[in-house]
């Protein structure tokens, strides 16, 4: 794979890359200065493309509707400290758009299924785009993916968000959440990826029909730290009624020594072990996800050893199955967070049908307070 760099990358920028995630509305955005700009990693919009010039910055866009609020905003990755230097990927035969320094790579893929040339007859019409369609989708995707990486030596997927059009139908007898969980597995293998216990954190929403695949991550180029719930079942070890190929993500994420934002908390839901429980009750499931939360970040600092991270210092992004729930989840959720919590709420299918919420989160650390990392 060829790769064209507006600037190679330099070590002397290694370790003062501090990652800063940040909400922005169109105006905000408008308003930042060319240096500020520069130090962009990638803008991720909801419902749409945000109208921003993608030949500096990979843009991209989750496909789901923000809800309980009018006013479109963005989600802004960006690295900060003296000396870091970033440069654009654009490599050639691939579709990954991607933007990094020396520590850090911000990347996104589109794919829309609908294009793809697959074995079995053209279907023509956007609702039967058929299973084969979705399975070579993401493989590619995750394929270009782990290209991209291995190119630029940032070879540790931290966190990854994947975004797929009608998560729950039925495509050729499996759900397209479990066609997914199939290719997703299968590329990982072929691309020698680890399977189980350094794979990244990650979400899987469901887009409304139409939209493209769309994922994107971040990759670091030092092996961060992979985290698992004491109260859940590792994903990696789902039994096979979930899925003939089991989901490959970590429950949390953390990245060593870095200042900003380096803690990446999974899509989390009302999963105890590894079954759904409180079928139907919206307020429970909420509940229960923040237990989990609560419960991962326990481990997370018992692992780090040191009291580095609290409910009160993450952002959240809550995906909502039915927009009349949003009243009773953010009843919930003011109960344990407090009301001055960054929370995006954003309307999705969530990949098991019985879960009506799913909850990520990001947290920072200034680093200092690190204990054992
Ligand atoms: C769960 O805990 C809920 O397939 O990448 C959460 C996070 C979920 C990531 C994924 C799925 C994924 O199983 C669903």
């Amino acid at each position: 794979m060829t790769t064209t760099r507006s600037s190679p990358a330099t070590s002397e920028a290694a370790s003062t890359a501090v990652l800063q995630l940040d909400y922005l509305s169109s105006e905000e955005i408008a308003s930042r200065s060319a240096a500020w700009w520069q130090n962009v990693l990638g803008v991720v919009g909801f419902e749409k493309l945000p109208p921003i010039d993608g030949s500096a910055v990979p843009i991209t866009a989750s496909m789901t509707p923000r809800l309980g609020a009018n006013d479109a905003i963005c989600e802004v990755w960006r690295v900060a400290g003296p000396g870091v230097q970033l440069s654009n990927g654009a490599a050639q035969h691939c579709r990954v758009r991607y933007r990094f320094c020396e520590d850090l790579l911000f990347g996104s893929i589109t794919i829309d299924e609908r294009l793809l040339e697959t074995g079995g007859a053209a279907r023509g019409d956007a609702a039967g785009v058929d299973a084969g369609a979705l399975l070579r989708a993401t493989e590619i995707a995750y394929q270009e993916i782990f290209d991209v990486l291995r190119e630029t030596e940032h070879r540790h997927l931290i966190r990854i968000w994947n975004y797929l059009p009608e998560i729950n139908r039925e495509a050729d007898g499996d759900e397209r959440y479990r066609l997914f969980n199939s290719a997703r597995q299968l590329a990982f293998r072929k691309s020698g990826q680890a399977t189980v216990g350094t794979v990244p954190a990650a979400c899987a929403l469901g887009s409304p029909a139409g939209s493209p695949i769309s994922i994107y991550f971040l990759a670091a180029r030092q092996r961060p730290t992979m985290i698992e719930n004491p109260r859940q079942t590792s994903a990696y070890y789902y039994p096979p009624k979930f899925g003939r190929h089991s989901p490959i993500f970590s429950r949390a994420c953390v990245l060593h020594e870095a200042a900003g934002t380096n803690l990446f908390v999974s899509g989390t839901a009302s999963i105890v072990g590894h079954e759904t429980i409180h079928h139907g009750d919206v307020g429970a499931q909420t509940r229960e996800t923040m237990v989990n939360i609560g419960a991962l970040l326990d481990e997370v600092n018992r692992v780090v050893g040191s009291a580095r991270y609290s409910l009160d210092g993450l952002k959240f992004k809550v995906y909502v199955r039915q927009p009349s729930d949003l009243g009773a989840i953010e009843g919930a959720l003011s109960r344990s967070l407090p009301s001055s919590t960054s929370i995006v709420y954003l309307r999705a299918d969530v990949c098991r049908e019985d879960l009506l919420v799913e909850i990520e989160a990001t947290g920072e650390s200034d680093g200092r307070a690190a204990g054992v990392l």
